[in-house]
């Protein structure tokens, strides 16, 4: 009860304070949270939303979107040149630099294609996500996307990289076999251990490379982006995080 409340306030103060009346373009993220702030959005009233067109980050987005009644339209659609004034979409941890671990619900690759396509990119969070470093409350591991025929492949090298027990997401009840994607791919989840932010590497005291197993936010993205067959990994950046490649502007704000 307290967390649905947590959810419901942040995702109301979110739009409250970040969707504003003159913005035309907005993308939708997955999940539970983000269900709040479709419900705050749709409050508004069609005066406000009718001039709006949404964009969604996969099948249940697009649900929402649908269900709310709200116009939708793809970013596939987004013409040349142009940005989403804002994109809002939960999180399954957020460490203090506003990195975030994604994917908890295997949405990870249009959420993040949907974010960097975004002016201001808000995360809507509970107090559970909020953690002082990624991998210390959500310990289920990074969620990565990959083709299903390199899955072993990758399952190596994150071994190799000092990942504990990396796995391929199975199926819900219902699914035999792994979760398939919106995209049609799979998912492997990556425990590491706590990942390090510059102030932890900039004192001296880690190198953050993955010697002795302790990786820097960035550069353990940068070495999984690589790894071939992973399409997508569900680290996000943050306001000393990872570089977008948009130019999008860092997190906004995250709200717990
Ligand atoms: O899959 C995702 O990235 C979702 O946004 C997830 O991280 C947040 O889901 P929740 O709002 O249900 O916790």
């Amino acid at each position: 009860k307290l967390v649905e409340t947590s959810k419901r306030l942040a995702a109301y103060q979110a739009v409250k304070d970040y969707l504003l009346p003159e913005y035309t373009r907005v993308g939708i993220g997955s999940g539970s949270t983000v269900v709040y702030v479709v419900d705050a959005i749709a409050a508004l009233g069609p005066e406000v939303t009718s001039k709006m067109v949404f964009y969604p980050t996969g099948s249940q987005s697009e649900e929402l979107i649908e269900a709310a009644g709200l116009n939708l339209q793809y970013i596939s659609k987004l013409p040349a040149g142009q940005q989403l004034d804002v994109a809002f979409d939960g999180a399954d941890e957020v460490d203090d630099d506003l990195n975030l671990i994604k994917g908890g619900g295997a949405c990870l690759w249009q959420e993040k294609i949907v974010a960097t396509s975004a002016k201001r990119f808000i995360c809507v969070a509970d107090f559970r996500k909020l953690s002082p470093r990624l991998g210390t409350a959500w310990k289920k591991g990074i969620p990565i996307e990959v083709l299903p025929m390199a899955a072993p492949r990758v399952l190596d090298e994150l071994r190799r990289m000092g990942s504990q027990n990396p796995r391929i997401r199975p199926g819900l009840p219902g699914k035999a076999g792994a979760t398939v994607t919106d995209n049609g791919m799979w998912i492997i989840d990556a425990p590491f251990a706590p990942l390090l932010l510059p102030k932890d590497t900039e004192s001296g005291g880690q190198a953050g490379d993955g010697s002795n197993g302790l990786w820097a936010v960035d550069v353990l993205a940068d070495a999984l982006i690589k790894i071939p067959g992973v399409a997508e990994i569900g680290l996000f950046y943050g306001k000393n995080g990872l570089q977008v490649a948009s130019g999008a502007q860092k997190p906004v704000a995250a709200y717990f």
